[in-house]
This record gives structure tokens, sequence and C-alpha cells, in this order.
């Protein structure tokens, strides 16, 4: 069971106050807090061990590749894949998706193939689709969305079939919450003979990930969303794609022979990580790992699911309130986003913000939604392990004053 108090004690940039309130941080889809565990790995990596990776055959240089390699594990491990080659670090989720779209996609959608997303789709979930099929001629579908805010299944079956080569889905979505039936689509797409891509941004952070088990072809996601440090993402591969996929950067550290003319490549998954990889942030991000692995992630899911139910009912309470995304709780993520019409979003926000607490308000990287949803922006409030219901009620008693300023 998670302990919010005790757990906050690990995160010193939660002790501030913000315009003269305790900091009440609840902008954790955007990305998280570190705790001091990850802060002094990276001090401690910079202090005791670096040095470039993969080359030298000093003393620190093995240090660091050993420390660099060891999260490579970790990483297998908290997705329960087999195979630490599996993993390639990338900058973030979007690199992740640009690599697949680029390195897998050039290869294997041609003109006319169809590739199978969603309107819950964050950005970086989409534009790299699109442009794969500008320079293919490959289309776009899209699923749509329910009017309680899920995915319409039946419309992504409809939609996969024998021109599909790829269905890639957020796992969860950034702005309702949605947590998707990616196995089942996974199921869909591999009877169609197609690749399943799920953008794990927002569901590695929160909830147990079985990659294996999901049937996913890749999974990415990214560290900073998930206590570790920013500039670190991951990609995974089901066993043995890597191996047919063209690199997707060239340089250093990539090749096995450079000749004048023409190289050959490093074995995987150095393939994948040209140049001098972010050392310092992954290692750092082992002990993000250790950190979250220590709680479990049954744990994590159980501890926001209470939080994100119980800040549901607190914001029912609040007139003019309407929030976006399923109804219950255990079918979201920590995610809730909502609107007080006439309040503009970022007024909301800046309301809170006077109170001291942090939501975000926009379009959330996801304008189709936005359209979808037939607004702008909306404000949202995202929880991690070190929110409680003090928190919530911080949130609401803010959303309050926002109702007496707009009358
Ligand atoms: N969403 C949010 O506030 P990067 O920026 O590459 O680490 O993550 C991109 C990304 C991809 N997919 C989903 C579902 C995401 O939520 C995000 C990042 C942040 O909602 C920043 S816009």
């Amino acid at each position: 069971m998670i302990d919010p108090r005790e757990i906050r004690k690990d995160f010193p940039i939660l002790e501030q106050q913000v315009n003269g309130r305790p900091l009440v941080y609840l902008d954790n889809a955007a990305t998280t807090q570190k705790p001091r565990q990850v802060i002094e790995a990276l001090v401690r990596y910079y202090e005791t061990s670096n040095a470039n990776i993969h080359r030298g055959i000093h003393t620190l240089a093995v240090r660091a590749t050993e420390q660099y390699e060891a999260v490579r594990g970790k990483t297998a491990a908290f997705l329960s894949a087999s195979h630490p080659e599996d993993i390639v670090f990338t900058r973030n989720t979007t690199e992740a998706l640009n690599l697949v779209a680029r390195a897998w996609g050039d290869a294997n959608v041609h003109e006319g193939d169809e590739i199978v997303l969603t309107l819950m789709e964050h950005h970086s979930n989409i534009v790299p689709w699109q442009q794969l099929a500008q320079r293919t001629g490959a289309l776009l579908r899209y699923a749509g969305i329910t009017p309680e805010g899920k995915l319409d299944l039946d419309e992504v079956r409809g939609l996969i079939g024998p021109r599909t080569k790829v269905v890639s889905v957020t796992h969860m979505s950034n702005v309702l919450g949605t947590i998707n039936a990616v196995a089942e689509i996974g199921e869909m797409a591999r009877q169609a003979g197609a690749l399943m891509v799920v953008d794990g941004a927002q569901s590695a952070p929160h909830l147990p990930v079985d990659v294996e088990a999901l049937g996913c072809d890749f999974f990415a996601f990214s560290a900073h969303k998930m206590l570790g440090p920013t500039g670190v993402g991951v990609l995974w591969a089901r066993r043995g794609l890597f191996e047919t996929m063209e690199p997707f950067l060239g340089g250093g550290d990539m090749i096995a022979l450079v000749r004048q003319d023409e190289s050959t490549w490093a074995d995987v998954p150095h393939k994948f990580e040209a140049g001098t990889p972010n050392i310092a942030d992954v290692v750092a991000f082992g002990a993000a790992l250790d950190y979250l692995q220590d709680l479990g992630m049954g744990a994590v899911r159980a501890h926001e699911m209470a939080l994100t139910a119980y800040a549901m009912e607190q914001l029912s309470s609040i007139e003019g309130l309407t929030m976006h995304g399923p109804e219950r709780a255990d079918e979201r993520g920590g995610v809730v986003s909502f609107a007080m019409n006439p309040a503009h979003p970022h007024d909301i926000a800046t309301i809170a913000d006077g109170h001291g607490v942090a939501i975000r308000a926009g379009h959330h990287c996801a304008q189709l939604l936005m359209r979808h949803l037939g607004v702008a922006a909306t404000s949202r409030a995202s929880f991690s392990i070190y929110n409680d219901k003090d928190d919530i009620e911080a949130l609401a008693e803010a959303l309050e004053h926002v109702n007496r300023v707009f009358g």
C-alpha cells in the first residue's frame, strides 16, 4: 500500500511553497517530479563513473558501460520482456515512434497501404505516420470515440483489413485517461497481418505492463513521465523485428565496418543508438525503475485509481464543471480533464496556480481529440504516487474560487 506522505519525503521539489501555498503538483501526465534517489544517481554517476561507453577499455569506460547496459536489463524486466537487446534507448516517446515510422515504415509501407490510428492520439503518434503516408502514398484511417470517451472498438475492427500495414494506438489517453484494449486491438492487427504499435507514454508510468502479454510489436515510452530524468525514451520491439530493420540514424557506435562507399551495422540494439547516448540520464533512469519496482506497479495503479475516483467525486460536486472521459475510475488512468464554462482553461489553470496547484491547460498535443470534443482546450489534473486526498481537496477549493471569479 502506498503512503504518499512517506513518498513525498523523497521529493525535495515538493517541499516548496508556490504563491504562498504549499505546492500541489497535479501535472504528472506532462512530467513527474524526481525522487532524491534519481537525482543522487545522476550526481553519483558524474562524480564516480563518467566516461564514454562501448569504446574505452579503461576502468571508467567499462564501469559506465556496465551501468548503462544494466539499465537496459532493468527496463526489459520492467516491461516483462525476456531480452534486454530488444530495448533501444531514444530521447523520448516521440523519437521512439519516429524511429518505427522511419526505420520500419519506409521499408514496409507502400502506396495504397493503410495505417490505422485513433482520434485520441497524441501528435507524437500522428505526425510521424502522416509524414510516412506523405513519403509513400499510404492512407491514414482514424477510429472514433464513443460518447463515453472510450475508443470505438467496432470502428477499429471495421477499419482493420487486408490493406492495413500498421495499427498504432495509445495505451492510455493523456486527455481522457481512457485505457485502451490494446491486447484486443493487437489481436485484430495480427489477424490482418498488420503490426501493432503501442504508445505507452501514459501507461508505463502508471500500470503494470507486460509487453509480451499485450502481444504488440513495438512499445514506446518516456523516462521523464515515470520519475526519471528528461532526455531518455524507450522503444521495445518484438523479438527479431529490430534485426529486420535498417538503422534510423547513422554514425558512431552503430557500425560494424565502415568503407568508403558503404558500411555494415552493429548488432541490435546498438544499430539503433548512433552517437554518444544520454548515458548519465539512462543510469539515473535505472534508479527511477528501482523506485517504482520497489513500490510495485500494482500498488501504484491501485493508489492512482483510488485517487482518480476521489477526484471525480469531488469535482462532480463543483457547479458547472463537466469532465471528459469514461465515468468509471477503473477504466481510466490518473488523468482528469474538465471544462468550467465560461472560464477558459487557461484562466482555470492560472487561478489554480494562485492556490499553489499546478494543473495543465491547453490542447495537450491532441488537437484531433479537441476537435472531436468540440473544444479548443481543456484543464487537466493528473496524479502520481506522491499525491493524496489533500491535493484533490486543494484542487477542488481552487476550482470553487474559479466559480466565484466567474460568477
Ligand atoms: N504528453 C502531456 O502533457 P514525449 O514528449 O516524447 O516524452 O511524449 C510524447 C507523448 C506521447 N504520447 C502520449 C500519450 C503523451 O501523453 C505524450 C506526452 C505530455 O500530455 C506532453 S504534451
